[in-house]
Formats: C-alpha cells, structure tokens, sequence
C-alpha cells in the first residue's frame, strides 16, 4: 500500500522539482532593448526580470564604447523591474552586466549590449 502511493506520488514530485527548478529570475526585456540601436545617448536603462528581485544583492552596470562606467552606481529595484541612472557616455556600444537575487534566493547574471548614435 505505502509503496503504491510512492510510485503514484513520483510524477507530481519531478513536476514540482523542476518547476522550481526553472523559477530563478532571467532577463526578460530591457530598456534599451538587447542589441537595439538608440540614437542619443539614454539617461537610463531599465531591465525587467521573470521574478521579483531582492534590491540588496541586485545591481547593473553600464559601460560606454571606450569601456568606461556610466552608471549612477546605484540600482533601484521596484519588484521585478531595475533601473539604474547614466551620464552621457558618446556614441557606440555600451555593455550592461546585470547580477540578481531573486526571492527565492538564486543567484542570476548576464549582459548584453546596446548601440547609440548614428
Ligand atoms: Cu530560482
């Protein structure tokens, strides 16, 4: 009888681990969008994430064509939204690097680049 019930509780197990298992917060569109031409110079980027984000242990940073940061330094969180504030930085590619803590304590990260001007 106990054994039945374990093979017939197997699936919903694998089901629950894997859905967990794929909750961790991943970018899921940004302000500049990803790989996206703008044509001055943004006076902020915004990313918007698949989970809501701890704003201590979340931050970005902004680098411009000459690999120089442009960021204010400090990210603001509002749910699953983060922005941070540039000062110009001229025309090229500028590399955002994202690291986040989701609410279920996984650690996340990534970049991407945009392009401004011309
Ligand atoms: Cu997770």
């Amino acid at each position: 009888m106990k054994r039945n019930l374990l093979i017939a509780l197997a699936p919903l197990l694998f089901l629950l681990t894997t859905a967990a298992a794929s909750a961790h917060a991943t970018l899921d569109r940004a302000e500049p969008r990803v790989g996206n031409k703008v044509a001055s110079p943004p006076h902020e980027v915004t990313l918007w994430f698949t989970q809501k984000l701890e704003p201590s242990f979340s931050s970005i940073t902004v680098t411009n064509a000459a690999g120089e940061r442009v960021d204010s330094g400090k990210a603001r969180v509002n749910g699953n939204q983060m922005s941070i504030s540039l000062r110009p930085g001229g025309a090229g590619t500028y590399r955002v690097n994202w690291h986040v803590l989701s609410v279920d304590t996984h650690t996340t990260n990534g970049s991407f680049t945009f392009q401004v001007g011309q």
